[in-house]
């Protein structure tokens, strides 16, 4: 394929910092947000950098953060509020129409608001009042199962532990969570294969491996703290492998914003060796073409499968089916390129593999995170050090939220732990995770919607479905600190409750107090905002808890919420009795300047699975699931095409059409659904609304980059869906392959497409259709 121009200057580095800094000032945060940088990630004293779940670098005595962490901190100490006199000025109707940048430099929400109807604005409302229709009606409902309490991985671990028990006490088990449509095939299958479903390797694992296989994730964008590990990795002799449809060029190369000398000099790093460019949906074909070879050539560790694994046989039965044409034609990878990798594996002796949303985020991402752990089993690589297992989480908290309890299917001991703590029932039946409450939504069925921080209807596919959906219902509440699409469709009852952030002081009767997050490694840390609360009339999402706790269970409920909402070293001592391995809460995080690291099993071979071994797992899929899809597109695409030269009426028919897969990616300028801009300096670009293509494909199409398309999908109820018209833009990506910017796509997804055990939504696979929209047509809509 001819090369395409690249981004020639490494990642971090200055460009990094200048678009930091720029950013810094764009919010009008440089004198809040600036002082605050010194503080992320610090030990005692500092909080936790609010943007991904990366592990502090313990060595760092000076600043720990990345352009990343900048932006969101930026974010959150932006001096400018929406307030009163905000909402006074914009009807929700007009707010509808903003973008998701817009709402976002809308400002900090600042002081409590309900809607109202007669107005279309949100106006003030007091919080006493606030908390008296919330309970009102909740109350009204005629089960605790027709309510709906979301949460989103910023949440810090001691407002995610009474916010479950407020929950469930309440009596429901509806703890749908941002790690559904995240992680959570990596939870589903670790759990079931290795007995726990984190990371088995810790940061210093990193300095050990020999060989790091990254599949699936775009640390340059997303976790930028990352490259500093993978750059020093790799100078000392460390391979690492990107399995990625994408050639992201944020990977090229390092500049490391931690060594002063080193960016004056203008040094940088290589990192990557290798780039397997796989087909979209293709890597659990990839994982079987290596485990096949590897199993027939007797590469693999037989001692550890002995002593320590069960399930090898039906595993190895199933690869030897597996065609070698069927594992090429799935992944889209020669079989030399895969024996190539495959060697790789076998000789190194600690291997670690690390993965992102481009593992998890398909129908097979269950299959994907289990063709993983196998490859790790079946070379032994799980409990020695330099070698492992390195899921990558997103948000800064997401793995503690669970931790804490917050999960719509909760284990039996997490429910047992709670009775005997509160001395009463818990809900035993299993709650509404983000698809399924999304439906029961859609279908009417809750009629109350709770939010502690994210954006759901936003992040969630059939976002416009669940957006009107939540038009009908009785009561919504966002406990928040920015604006966003989620908030713009009210129902009966519509409430925002403005938080303290991450970065701000949390000052209560009982003095300062700090909370606390769990890293993509399990460390626990101590995390405490050092800023003036963007407003006096904004609370800690833990005094809202216990507030809204007090109001809704009332004097029936014998749990100190008030006590507990003044000072956190009581939520902790709960924490310390009901959740495994926090004992002595209190005592352990105080000890150490970086808190401690959470016991886990599986480091040191024990497993607590079903059958007290680690677990091999046979794929559900077959390796050819995409590639047999589209193949099925493209005739039904053919036949449609020879009868009805002109597909949609109203879109110029191209020739020589074919279906491609479509994923979504995120930019350094957003943090999920917070668009902080519309520049992508790894991409090329400074626009969102964008399809990357290959160039040859462009060419083959007879189009230009430039040309506006749109991309129609078939979704599992045979609907046509479309999004466009998006500029095509070229990138170095796989054949077949096209790719967009989340969140703006997500009214193409459907609810119903997802994986078959953690119900994660299909948003890095879906085959589609292009159409290039011709001039006369954009004129005409113009
Ligand atoms: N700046 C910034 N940082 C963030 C976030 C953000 O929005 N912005 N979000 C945070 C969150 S919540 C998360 S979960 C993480 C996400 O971090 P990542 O997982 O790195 O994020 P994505 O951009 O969704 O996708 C990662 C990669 O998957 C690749 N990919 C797509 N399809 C496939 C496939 O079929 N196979 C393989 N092997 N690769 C594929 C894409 O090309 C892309 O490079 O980042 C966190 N950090
Ligand atoms: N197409 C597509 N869709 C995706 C993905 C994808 O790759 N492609 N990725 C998925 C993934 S990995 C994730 S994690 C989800 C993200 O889904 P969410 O976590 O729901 O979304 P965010 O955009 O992170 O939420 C942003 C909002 O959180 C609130 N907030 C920010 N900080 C705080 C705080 O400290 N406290 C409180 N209470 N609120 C706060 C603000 O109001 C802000 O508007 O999106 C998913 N959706
Ligand atoms: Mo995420």
């Amino acid at each position: 394929m001819r090369k395409i121009p690249i981004y020639s200057h490494p990642a971090a580095g200055w460009p990094a910092l200048i678009a930091s800094t720029h950013k810094l000032m764009d919010y009008k945060a440089l004198t809040r947000g600036g002082l605050s940088v010194f503080s992320s990630n610090q030990p005692n004293g500092g909080f936790d950098c609010p943007g991904c779940a990366w592990p502090d670098h313990k060595s760092h005595k000076t600043i720990d953060v990345c352009e990343n962490g900048i932006k969101v901190l930026a974010s959150e100490t932006m001096s400018t509020k929406a307030d009163a006199k905000f909402f006074a000025q914009h009807t929700v109707t007009e707010l509808q129409g903003w973008n998701g940048y817009e709402l976002e430099h809308s400002g900090r929400l600042s002081e409590p608001m309900a809607y109202d109807a007669a107005q279309d604005r949100y106006v003030p409302i007091a919080w006493a009042d606030a908390y008296a229709r919330i309970a009102e009606q909740l109350k009204q409902l005629d089960s605790p199962d027709e309510a709906l309490f979301y949460t989103s991985g910023r949440v810090t671990n001691e407002p995610a532990f009474l916010y479950q028990l407020f929950v469930r006490c309440f009596g429901t088990n509806n703890l749908p969570d941002c790690s559904n449509m995240c992680h959570e095939p990596t939870s589903v299958m670790l759990s079931r294969q290795l007995g726990i479903g984190k990371a088995t390797v810790k940061l210093e694992d990193f300095q050990q491996a020999k060989l790091i296989m990254m599949f699936g994730q775009n640390p340059a964008t997303n976790h930028p703290r990352m490259l500093e590990m993978l750059a020093h990795a790799h100078k000392q002799g460390c391979k690492i492998i990107s399995i990625n449809p994408m050639r992201e060029q944020g990977l090229a190369a390092f500049r490391n914003p931690q060594k002063p000398t080193h960016m004056a000099a203008g040094q940088s790093d290589a990192m990557v060796d290798n780039v397997i460019q796989i087909q979209i949906g293709g890597d659990a074909a990839l994982l079987t073409g290596m485990a096949k070879w590897l199993t027939k050539n007797n590469k693999i560790d037989t001692d550890f499968i002995k002593q320590h694994t069960s399930g090898f046989e039906a595993l190895d039965q199933w690869l030897r089916q597996q065609s070698w044409a069927d594992v090429e034609r799935g992944s889209g990878i020669s079989k030399d390129e895969i024996i190539s990798v495959a060697r790789l594996v076998a000789e190194s002796p600690q291997t670690i593999c690390t993965w992102g949303m481009g593992i998890t985020q398909h129908v097979q991402g269950d299959d994907n995170v289990a063709m993983i752990t196998n490859l790790l089993l079946l070379m032994g690589m799980i409990g020695i050090d330099g070698a492992g297992a390195s899921p990558v989480r997103g948000h800064s908290n997401v793995q503690g939220d669970r931790t804490m309890g917050v999960h719509e299917r909760p284990n039996q001991s997490l429910l047992d732990s709670l009775e005997r703590v509160f001395k009463r029932p818990m809900p035993q039946e299993d709650g509404h995770d983000v698809v399924s409450g999304a439906k029961a939504l859609i279908s009417g069925k809750i009629k109350a919607f709770v939010s502690m921080g994210g954006n759901y209807a936003v992040a969630a596919p059939d976002m416009s479905a669940i957006q009107q959906a939540l038009r009908q219902t009785q009561l919504n509440v966002f406990v928040a600190t920015k604006l966003n699409g989620t908030m713009l469709y009210p129902g009966t009852n519509n409430l925002i409750l403005p938080c303290i952030s991450r970065t701000e002081i949390i000052l209560t009767g009982q003095g300062k107090q700090f909370a606390t997050t769990e890293d993509s490694m399990c460390q626990i840390s101590r995390s405490q905002g050092n800023l003036k609360p963007i407003s006096d009339s904004i609370k800690s999402e833990v005094q809202i808890i216990a507030d809204m706790a007090t109001q809704v269970l009332g004097a029936e409920s014998a749990i100190p919420w008030q006590a507990m909402g003044e000072d956190f070293d009581i939520i902790r001592d709960y924490i310390a009795e009901a959740i495994d391995g926090f004992e002595n809460f209190n005592e352990r995080i105080r000890e150490t300047e970086r808190g401690f690291y959470l016991y886990h099993p599986a480091r040191h071979r024990v497993w607590n699975t079903d059958s007290g071994k680690a677990q091999f797992e046979v794929p559900k899929y077959p390796v050819t699931y995409v590639a047999a899809q589209m193949a099925q597109a493209n005739t039904q695409l053919q036949s449609s095409t020879d009868n009805n030269s002109n597909v949609t009426g109203t879109i110029s028919t191209a020739a020589k059409q074919k279906v491609w897969q479509l994923t979504s990616v995120r930019s350094h300028d957003q943090f999920n659904t917070m668009i902080f801009g519309y520049q992508d300096r790894y991409r090329q670009t400074d626009r969102r609304d964008v399809l990357f293509m290959h160039p040859d494909e462009i060419a083959r199409l007879g189009w230009q980059k430039g040309d506006s398309v749109m991309v129609m999908r078939q979704d599992s109820s045979n609907q046509s869906r479309t999004l466009g018209p998006l500029i095509i833009t070229e990138m170095d990506i796989a054949t077949n392959a096209v790719a967009t910017y989340y969140p703006e796509c997500n009214d193409l997804f459907d609810l119903d497409t997802h994986a078959p055990d953690s119900h994660i939504p299909a948003y890095k696979s879906s085959t589609v259709v292009l159409e290039r929209v011709s001039d006369s047509t954009l004129a005409a809509s113009a």
